[in-house]
């Protein structure tokens, strides 16, 4: 098989590629080691910026996301069982969405597959195993993997190693330069069906650990519980989540509780790997870089790279200019930093740190003083919180 640009991972980082390249005339084949439907099923990130809505918008596949995508103009943080209202639009003008992440993948798989095959390939291979890739600083680089048990191997100008944080993309590469934080604590997440306790996201900081309450619609709940690292979600039975986010968020009746049909614990983790670039080989998304979930950055900075990385590829097929994808690292990485430190931030103002002696503690409430108080403190979180600008 021969394509122009291979792409490993059907994530959205994998799949916006593909589609921003198919708009631009440009072939691609995403290689992808699980089924259609485990990533259409994966429950993972929900809010979008007003940017990463725009760029779905632009690139045609935003129709259902307008139709069911919830438009939120604000956030409530919550702390000494006081609510503050952080009021996103009227300080920035924008405003963020709800929308599930497999809502996205599901959109774009349709586009991709609606696309149909180009040159004797299909858009998407789901289910390949043992997926490598070779000779990337080479002008032809291979893409190799098993299907149905034979061997495969895909030749092409590119590879685009959209492939997340555990995938074989990054490893290929030689002398990373990696920057990493790993938190004491986790995410254990449910998906509830139940009303959302309110109109708006609710931040919550307690003495016993943070809480989040968050949605997917208007009857689907998605609540999220600071916990132990290496949490076991067994020793979490339904009754005992119930009474841990009534605690932490301070709820009463307006809590409602449903059947809870998802379960999941994600630990916490910072990390940068600045070396975007091995030769032919381009790192995206969370096989480049992780945040923790506060700041509900991830989909959107892989959004972002994919951007820069798009434009980049098209630039080189339309004039022979590498101009683009010789800056994709550095254009990329300014933005990603940003994500980084308000992901790093939001974590730091909001959980419980075990052994935080009393003298932290109040700084930390004073930090949520602050940026509840303070229209310049509030602003510059409204404004990372619905995204910072573009870079190109
Ligand atoms: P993904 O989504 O991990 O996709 C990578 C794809 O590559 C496949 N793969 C391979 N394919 C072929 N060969 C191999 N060897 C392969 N190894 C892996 C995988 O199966 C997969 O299909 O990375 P991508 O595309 O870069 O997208 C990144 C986002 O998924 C991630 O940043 C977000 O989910 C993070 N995140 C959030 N981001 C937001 O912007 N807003 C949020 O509100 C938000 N909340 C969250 C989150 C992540 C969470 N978890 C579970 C990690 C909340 C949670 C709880
Ligand atoms: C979500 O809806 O899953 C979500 C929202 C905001 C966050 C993290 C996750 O900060």
């Amino acid at each position: 098989m021969r394509t122009q640009v291979g792409i490993i991972g059907a994530g959205p980082s994998g799949l916006l590629l593909s589609h921003l390249l198919h708009l631009a005339g440009i072939d691609s084949v995403v290689i992808e080691n699980r089924s259609r439907r485990y990533v259409e099923e994966r429950v993972r990130a929900g809010l979008l910026e007003q940017g990463s809505v725009d760029t779905l918008a632009e690139a045609g596949v935003a129709d259902r996301l307008r139709r069911e995508g919830l438009a939120h103009h604000g956030i409530e943080l919550r702390y000494d069982g006081t609510g503050h209202r952080i009021p996103l639009t009227e300080l920035t003008g924008r405003t963020v969405t709800i929308y599930g992440q497999q809502e996205v993948v599901k959109d774009l798989i349709a586009a991709r597959l609606a696309a149909g095959t180009v040159r004797g390939n299909p858009p998407v291979i789901f289910d390949a195993a043992d997926v490598a890739v070779h000779d990337v600083t080479s002008g032809s680089p291979r893409v190799t993997f098993t299907r149905d048990g034979v061997a495969q191997s895909l030749d092409c100008d590119f590879i685009g190693g959209c492939d997340g944080f555990h995938g074989i993309c990054r490893p290929a590469i030689p002398d990373l330069a990696v920057f990493e934080r790993v938190y004491p604590f986790a995410w254990l997440g449910i998906l509830s069906r139940s009303r959302p306790v309110s109109e708006e996201l609710i931040y919550a900081r307690h003495r016993d650990g943070f809480a989040l309450a968050t949605m997917r619609s208007n009857s689907i709940s998605r609540l999220y519980l600071q916990c132990a690292p290496d949490e076991d979600p067994a020793l979490w039975p339904d009754a005992r989540i119930w009474d841990e986010l009534h605690r932490r968020l301070g709820c009463g009746s307006e809590l409602e509780e449903g059947e809870i049909f998802q379960k999941g614990v994600t630990p916490m983790r910072s990390f940068v790997c600045e070396t975007m670039r091995h030769g032919r080989l381009f790192l995206a998304g969370d096989a480049a870089h992780i945040v923790p979930p506060t700041g509900a950055k991830g989909m959107n900075l892989a959004i972002a790279d994919i951007r820069v990385l798009a434009r980049g590829l098209e630039r080189f097929y339309r004039r022979q200019d590498t101009g683009l994808l010789d800056r994709y690292a550095e254009i990329c990485l300014r933005r990603i930093w940003k994500g980084q430190r308000f992901s790093w931030w939001m974590t730091s103002m909001l959980h419980r740190f075990d052994g935080a002696d009393p003298f932290e503690h109040r700084v930390q409430v004073a930090e949520l003083d602050y940026v509840c108080t303070s229209t310049a403190a509030m602003t510059t979180l409204a404004e990372n919180y619905v995204g910072l600008p573009f870079e190109v």
